[in-house]
């Protein structure tokens, strides 16, 4: 598979802790059977996935900007309090930007996983003026990895947000790629910003395509040649299916031309219902990845 190398790939070897990803401040684990994963402190940012004996599971742009502070193309970016453009925050709300800190990174049982906290602070508040902790864990084991974002209120007052994590999995060509599960369900196609119902059983790409899948099923298949990914989601209603296609591609200064033919994300988002949380309330939702042999 080609996974259009990035030259910031970590070193097979790293122990489960902290680590440099790019010079950026990281963490890394491993397992015992060995399936491994680095995510930045970045925006609690996931950089990558290989599961236990296997390779590469994710899409990273090798044109990413890794600064400490600009949006990181590729990987699992965390979305909150925003998705997208729907309202006046940055595009994906103030999350992916902003540098979290690491809680823990241990190895218990089979698993290795690692918790991260945002917190708000003068800035966020200046921008949303709301009190809360994000707590993303990841955790991975053979051929598997679990991604939960638990979003809790800490002031006084109710608020609400929408909140995705936007899954860029790599594909070896993804014109060759099919996304099954979404049979009958109903979309908002952003590309022709409409809404839409999904009449084939499978999605494949060829050009651009931007959907938001509502209140979609829970559980999806990504299958290209010799793999397979499950793809599951709790408490996320929504999934946002993503490529840029060739013409985006080309006009997007952090991907190179062809870097569309490398991805799909598959994105376990809450966009339609907003969740409201009461203070003291805390929500969660998962992304799990698994694949298949
Ligand atoms: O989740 C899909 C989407 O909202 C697309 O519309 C596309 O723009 C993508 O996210 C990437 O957004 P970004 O702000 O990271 O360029």
């Amino acid at each position: 598979m080609t996974t259009h190398d990035a030259p910031q790939q970590p070193r097979a070897l790293h122990r489960t802790g902290p680590c440099e990803f790019g010079g950026l401040p990281a963490v890394h684990l491993r397992s015992p059977d060995g399936a491994q994963a680095t995510v930045l402190l970045q925006g609690a940012h996931l950089v990558s996935w290989i599961p236990a004996g296997d390779e590469e599971q994710l899409y990273l742009s090798p044109e990413t900007v890794l600064d400490g502070h600009t949006a990181v193309r590729g990987g699992v970016p965390v979305v909150f309090p925003q998705f997208s453009d729907t309202g006046p925050l940055e595009r994906h709300g103030l999350a992916r930007t902003r540098t979290w800190t690491l809680e823990q990174a241990t190895v218990r049982g089979e698993h290795a996983f690692a918790v991260l906290t945002l917190e708000d602070d003068a800035e966020t508040r200046a921008l949303w003026p709301h009190a809360f902790t994000l707590e993303l864990t990841i955790s991975v084991d053979r051929r598997r990895i679990e991604m939960e974002l638990a979003v809790i209120n800490r002031g006084d007052t109710p608020f609400e947000f929408q909140a995705a994590l936007h899954t860029y999995l790599a594909c070896a060509d993804v014109r060759r790629a099919q996304l099954e599960g979404l049979l009958d369900q109903n979309y908002h196609d952003k590309v022709l910003d409409q809404p839409r119902q999904q009449w084939i059983d499978v999605v494949t790409i060829a050009q651009e395509l931007d959907r938001i899948y509502w209140e979609s099923p829970r559980q999806l298949l990504l299958r290209e040649v010799g793999r397979k990914v499950e793809i599951r989601q709790t408490a996320f209603e929504d999934t946002v299916v993503w490529n840029p296609g060739p013409e985006r591609s080309a006009a997007l200064p952090d991907l190179p031309d062809d870097g569309w033919l490398g991805m799909l994300c598959v994105e376990a988002a809450q966009i339609g219902n907003p969740v409201r949380l009461a203070p003291g309330e805390e929500w969660t939702g998962m992304q799990t990845l698994e694949v298949q042999t």
